[in-house]
């Protein structure tokens, strides 16, 4: 969500309209918009700011509204983003409630510290270089300052101040979570490509920290740290405290892991089948993964009696369900990898869903027992040997294919993993969350649809 941060300016939109160039600047690839007025009156921030609110839920992309709290009530905003001199955290928390996001501008190492038992949602170190956009700032951090903060904090840091094509890559490699940029988007004629190159520089800035010294490591090596990292947030959410109390909404969670199972279930099916197949000489991996991404598709899960009753005892409310948000995701990915043949990543996305269940299970299971509440008890159920095993086949046929693809196809399955990752925990999350909280929109598409706009 924070990972490029377009705060606006309006002396730089020149005539042009401020919701035109945030939109622009979206498609570009923008994760996350501020709204930052300094001089205006408090009703024109209010229409803007509502403006911009309507627009950006239909992208899924937060809104925050710099500095003023009532603003960002008022319209509806997703948070608001404070300075050191503006209104407290704690004050703001208490009128914004616990949802919102609230993020804090540090200027140096002390306030990096005291942030840190604030009730803030990220810090934003300001600046990372001097800009001659805001010019009373302090001292400049520099690439090895945000490094220094990233490691003090365990607030996600975004770095701010001159950040453009050709900073971003370096804050990213500094650990940040993303970059907050002014002028580079805002004072583009072509706010949605300088967006997209932007997005470019710190998705390779991203791949480079993963994968440059792992030659030639396994596939399963390079996406244990995205999925150890995807988990870790998903340990630390109030969604693993409610499910070890026992108090999700029982029959959301229930569809989930009836719908992990299902498309783990088709996924061995498949892979069985593609065992077979692979025992004729003749047939590459590519060609059988073709059958296996295809079978993977269908729309509707269906529910069978049998497992139902197994897994959950019972008779099952319907004999279909519409699928929950990580499972759209996954299969409209999927889709699109089919149409460009690009099975390897299709498969690599697959495993992402599979192993984050996976590695779930196992974190349930070996922390609670299954006496603990009903839900602990079908993810020990569910989460048992047999899945654990089902997917490790899977994962040793990913393996054997990255080995057969190449360096670079191999890559771009880890990234994609990393991606469907993110997105899958986004939407995993979110769904239990309680009310509709923005959802980190599919990057990969936008990528994709860029990349196509360049092509014409
Ligand atoms: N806070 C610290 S630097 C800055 C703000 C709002 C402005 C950054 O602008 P630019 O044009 O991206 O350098
Ligand atoms: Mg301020």
């Amino acid at each position: 969500m924070l990972s490029l941060y377009l705060v606006t300016d309006r002396t730089l939109a020149g005539d042009r309209p401020l919701a035109e160039i945030v939109e622009e600047a979206v498609k570009g690839g923008v994760t996350m918009v501020q709204l930052r007025e300094k001089e205006c009156p408090r009703e024109v921030f209010l229409s803007e700011a509502l403006e911009l609110k309507r627009m950006l839920k239909s992208y899924g992309v937060p809104l925050i509204i710099n500095d003023d709290v009532e603003v960002a009530m008022l319209s509806g905003a997703d948070g608001v983003h404070l300075g050191q001199s503006d209104m407290s955290p704690v004050q703001a928390r208490s009128i914004l409630g616990p949802d919102r996001i609230i993020g804090l501008s540090v200027e140096n190492f002390d306030e990096v510290q005291q942030a840190g038992f604030l009730d803030v949602d990220y810090i934003a170190a300001s600046p990372v270089f001097r800009t001659g956009t805001k010019t009373d700032t302090k001292t400049e951090f520099g690439i090895e300052g945000v490094r220094r903060m990233v490691r003090m904090s365990t607030l996600p840091v975004v770095g701010i101040g001159n950040m453009n094509v050709r900073t971003a890559g370096d804050v990213i490699g500094a650990e940040a979570a993303g970059v907050a940029v002014v002028s580079a988007i805002m004072a583009s004629p072509d706010p949605r490509r300088a967006a997209a190159e932007i997005w470019d520089a710190i998705e390779d800035a991203r791949s480079e920290m993963e994968l440059v010294p792992k030659g030639r490591t396994r596939w399963r090596t390079l996406v244990a740290l995205p999925l150890r990292m995807a988990l870790k947030a998903v340990e630390n959410h109030p969604f693993t405290g409610d499910l070890l109390n026992g108090k999700l909404r029982y029959h959301r969670f229930r569809y989930w892991l009836l719908q992990s199972y299902f498309l783990k279930e088709e996924l061995v099916a498949a892979l069985k089948y593609l065992e077979v197949r692979l025992e004729d000489a003749a047939v590459s991996y590519a060609g059988v993964l073709l059958d296996l991404v295809r079978s993977l598709l269908d729309e509707t899960v269906p529910c069978e009696n049998e497992v139902y009753d197994f897994y959950f005892g019972g008779t099952p409310d319907a004999l279909s369900f519409d699928e929950s948000e990580p499972a759209v995701s996954l299969r409209l990915y999927l889709r699109k990898q089919v149409r460009e043949e690009e099975l390897h990543i299709a498969l690599s996305c697959v495993l992402s869903y599979l192993m984050m269940f996976r590695t779930f299970g196992r974190f349930v299971r070996n922390n609670f027992s299954p006496e603990s509440n009903r839900y602990v008890e079908w993810v020990n159920r569910y989460g048992s040997e047999e899945y654990y095993h089902d997917t490790g086949y899977a994962v040793e046929v990913a393996d054997a294919v990255a080995g057969e693809v190449g360096m670079k196809q191999k890559l771009k399955m880890v990234i994609s993993f990393r991606k469907m990752c993110h997105m899958m925990m986004d939407a995993w999350l979110d769904s239990f969350a309680d009310r509709d909280r923005p959802q980190l929109r599919d990057r990969m598409s936008d990528r994709e649809d860029r990349q196509a706009n360049r092509q014409q």
